[in-house]
């Protein structure tokens, strides 16, 4: 297949993919600021590109609108992806973001959306928004699709534990199997009402620099990871309602922090259903066990998120995530495939190689 727009970009192509005499690391080499394009590409007749300022109420309403409307749908079209005003505020703001890069296109008076798909757009709003960031000196980027791109370092799975499996099979998320009743599977995907390992309990700002401390130690095993400072997890693993949530171990001996884990809150739309519109859905983020198992955390963080009403909780196949899929019920869903931008990295990645869990 022909790639007219990534073919031009700097990134692994799928003739280069396992070519042992290039180098590994950036494939364009940085350039001086002075030499980045100074102004914005050119966009189409009546289409100009704006900035939206995330932190005003009505420009976050409108991008999450627009979401809501037209982002990424499951295979069968039966899910649509549901961001909230406040997860968007989370996750366009982390430290170190510009303004200057939440770029969108309006047309005169109206806003971007389903009808505008495979006009060449896209490949616009990309050149412009590494426009933007190489003027800010950053040349790498890491990014995921569904689709298949030039060339994924990594192709990984969702895995889905049903909380709320009525909901789920009336909905259509997942189908009773044969020899499955109703009851059955209630009763194989019960969970307790509490939580079993001593000291589980929700972070708080104080333990930002110990879970720090963890994930550092943590994510340095795997290829490709984000390298978190104490202002980095205070953003991103800091509890804020319905959009993230974290818990640590504190060893009641010690009161030292031994193991964390975390999600953050996404719903889907459920499209054309009579009786429900949204399915609440938990992601499984970032989890550091030193002490208490893996599979044990993971089985209290299913318990916290079916008491918070969450229908299912989604985790994909990176770190360590194999080791409790299975044992804790899992099924498996649609990929997701990752890429790095002018980067080359000679070698795909298994999923447990990623470090790297992007919103
Ligand atoms: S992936 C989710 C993307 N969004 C959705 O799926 C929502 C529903 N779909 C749409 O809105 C998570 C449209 O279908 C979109 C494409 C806008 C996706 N990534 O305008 P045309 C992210 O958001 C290529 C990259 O005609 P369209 C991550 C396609 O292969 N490229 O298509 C985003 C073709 O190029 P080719 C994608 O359907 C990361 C060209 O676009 C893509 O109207 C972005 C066709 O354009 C995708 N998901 O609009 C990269 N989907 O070469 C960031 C299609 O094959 C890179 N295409 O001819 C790094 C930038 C920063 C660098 C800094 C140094
Ligand atoms: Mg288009």
């Amino acid at each position: 297949m022909r790639h007219k727009f990534w073919e031009t970009q700097p990134v692994k192509q799928f003739k280069d993919n396992g070519d042992i005499s290039l180098p590994e690391g950036p494939i364009e080499p940085p350039i001086p600021l002075s030499e980045v394009k100074q102004e914005p590409y050119n966009l189409p007749n009546l289409y100009e590109w704006i900035t939206c300022d995330i932190d005003s109420e009505e420009t976050r309403a409108e991008v999450c609108n627009l979401l809501t409307h037209n982002y990424i749908e499951d295979d069968k079209n039966m899910f649509r992806f549901n961001y909230s005003k406040e997860f968007l505020r989370w996750a366009l703001r982390p430290p170190g973001y510009c303004k200057s890069w939440h770029i969108g296109v309006r047309i005169n008076f109206l806003c971007v959306h389903k009808k505008l798909r495979s006009k060449r757009l896209a490949p616009v709003m990309i050149k412009e928004v590494t426009r933007r960031v190489h003027l800010e000196n950053i040349w790498q980027a890491a990014y995921t699709a569904g689709v298949v791109l030039p060339t994924p370092i990594s192709s990984c799975l969702y895995w889905h534990r049903s909380l709320n499996p009525k909901k789920l099979i009336d909905v259509g998320f997942c189908r009773l199997g044969a020899r499955m009743t109703m009851s059955r599977m209630i009763k194989l995907y019960k969970l307790p009402d509490s939580t079993c390992t001593p000291g589980f309990r929700q972070m708080e700002l104080h333990d930002v620099p110990a879970v720090t401390q963890l994930l550092r130690n943590y994510l340095n095993q795997f290829e490709v990871a984000p390298d978190f400072d104490e202002n980095d997890v205070k953003h991103w693993l800091l509890p804020t309602e319905n959009v993230v949530d974290s818990y640590v171990v504190e060893s009641p001996e010690s009161h030292k922090i031994t193991d964390f884990c975390s999600f953050y809150s996404l719903p889907s739309s459920i499209l054309g259903n009579q009786k429900y519109s949204i399915l609440k859905a938990a992601y499984s983020f970032y989890n550091v066990a030193t002490k208490t198992p893996l599979l044990q955390l993971m089985n209290d963080v299913l318990i916290v998120a079916n008491r918070k009403d969450y229908d299912v909780f989604n985790a994909l196949d990176v770190m360590q995530n194999e080791t409790f899929i299975k044992e804790l019920k899992f099924g498996p869903g649609d990929g997701k495939l990752y890429y790095l931008y002018n980067y080359w990295l000679r070698d795909t990645l298994k999923p447990m190689e990623l470090g790297l869990v992007l919103l």
